[in-house]
């Protein structure tokens, strides 16, 4: 057989965002308040979290919501065939319980997509990116109650009926993994007196399952062009040593994150997790027909999140740890990033592998990329640390395609604009391949430049990966 040494033809290149971390506007054109915009910026994880720190990230953003022309311009410059991006669902739904939906914000997203097609950009559009009405958490408690299902759906509804010929390529939820980790955001749920804090969480998830898979039903009858995917973050779990304790607390932790791809691709529960919840005494809330919904619509893709590997061992799992929560514990083996997340490329391979022959439906590496601090001179800015942590990625992207047969079609590295981080708020954690003047305490001209990056990327792009 012919051995094809650069990415397939059809192969999507591109960069991926989310509405809350780029657009600003936060309060125009009738858009509502996200669960997002209360929080704060800080470099601790906590703090942010817990109303610390000055609160201009999400509101201004990078203005993207004024500036998309000029920068849907310079992804068209390196040579994007595909741009990942969200739906802020308040600027559609602004309370996220109305029947009608906010005609302002549906044209903003149809003039973004107008701009990207006249590039022959596809977009790649995240329905809910951590982003959901703050009032369905004031008001319904968030995920845990059933009712989200309706309201959900409506909005992705809306959007297929709306976009149709201009989308056909969707994303349920975010990281729908995350809600063990950040679940203010991802589920905006949590337990009330009486309530088992596990439990709400898994209820809160199932509604999640049954609304895509509602979804992926509405999308499919709307158009049947659409292609809808889950989206996980998915970092392999290695036993710490190879000592079968540590090899068996890797696996379990693994199946942990497989919990979620099994439900949404094989479109049922699996017996891990069932039997899980048999010995933890959890019981949720599965209606009539649910195992039905999920068994008949699950996803055609399954799309990923790829930053680092984690480690896991027996001994430290469930005790103070020597890592962080949610990249296990320090693998002696990497190196780290500024912000301690391991440096990884082969992982990135390991993933694909394991995914892909787990359930043999097309991959997409929907984020991946470095956080890094950089520093501008003459407007230049010099960031040959990215390249190489770009460039072994893209390498082992290659080589799970063409020595593995991992049948991956398309690619969108994090913040290609840099953009404010989910996880701090910040903006001095950048990963974009064009440099944007704004910085944690809310000063800079948002003036953008392109990065040394920027034309290793379009090289890149050009020659389909075989020039890296
Ligand atoms: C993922 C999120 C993104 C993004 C990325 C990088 O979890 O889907 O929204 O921000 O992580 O994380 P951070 O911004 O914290 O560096």
């Amino acid at each position: 057989m012919k051995q094809n040494k650069t990415f397939p033809d059809q192969f999507l290149w591109g960069g991926a965002t989310a509405a809350n971390q780029l657009e600003g506007a936060w309060n125009e054109d009738g858009k509502g308040p996200s669960v997002i915009d209360g929080l704060t910026c800080s470099r601790d994880f906590t703090e942010r979290f817990n109303g610390v720190g000055n609160k201009y990230p999400s509101h201004v953003g990078i203005d993207f919501y004024h500036r998309y022309k000029e920068d849907i311009a310079l992804f068209a410059e390196m040579g994007f065939s595909i741009f990942r991006m969200s739906i802020a669902w308040t600027r559609v739904f602004p309370k996220g319980d109305e029947t009608e939906p906010n005609e302002a914000g549906l044209a903003f997203y149809d003039a973004v997509f107008d701009e990207l097609a006249k590039y022959n950009i596809e977009p790649l559009v995240t329905i809910s990116h951590f982003e959901m009405p703050q009032y369905l958490v004031d008001h319904y408690g968030g995920w845990k109650n059933r009712q989200l299902v309706d309201f959900y759906v409506h909005f992705a509804t809306t959007l297929f009926e709306r976009y149709k010929g201009k989308v056909r390529y969707w994303l349920t939820f975010n990281e729908i993994n995350m809600a063990t980790f950040i679940p203010q955001i991802s589920i905006g749920s949590s337990a009330a007196e009486g309530e088992k804090e596990e439990e709400v969480m898994y209820q809160a998830l199932h509604h999640q399952f049954v609304a895509s898979a509602l979804a992926t039903k509405e999308a499919k009858l709307i158009d049947p062009v659409n292609q809808v995917g889950c989206m996980i973050a998915y970092a392999p779990v290695y036993p710490l040593s190879a000592k079968p304790e540590d090899v068996f607390t890797a696996q379990q932790k693994e199946e942990e994150k497989h919990f979620f791809t099994d439900v949404q691709v094989r479109g049922y529960y699996p017996d891990n997790k069932l039997a899980y919840f048999a010995e933890n005494e959890i019981h949720i809330n599965i209606e009539q027909g649910d195992e039905e919904i999920l068994a008949a619509y699950p996803v055609d893709f399954i799309s990923f999140s790829y930053y680092s590997s984690n480690a896991a061992s027996f001994e430290k799992s469930g005790k103070e740890s020597t890592g962080n929560a949610m990249l296990g514990e320090k693998n002696p083996h990497l190196e780290e990033s500024d912000w301690g997340w391991t440096i990884d490329p082969l992982g990135l391979r390991v993933a694909l592998n394991t995914l892909y022959n787990r359930y043999q439906v097309p991959l997409m590496v929907v984020e991946n990329g470095l956080g890094a601090v950089d520093e501008v001179e003459n407007d230049e800015i010099h960031d040959d640390y990215r390249i190489a942590y770009m460039k072994a990625h893209v390498e082992a992207m290659r080589d799970a395609i063409i020595k593995d047969g991992v049948d991956l079609v398309a690619y969108t590295s994090w913040g290609c604009i840099d953009l404010v981080s989910a996880g701090t708020g910040e903006m001095a954690k950048r990963y974009g391949f064009i440099y944007v003047d704004r910085h944690n305490d809310g000063s800079g001209t948002l003036k953008r430049l392109k990065k040394d990056s920027f034309y290793w990327y379009q090289k890149v792009i050009e020659s389909n990966g075989a020039d890296v």
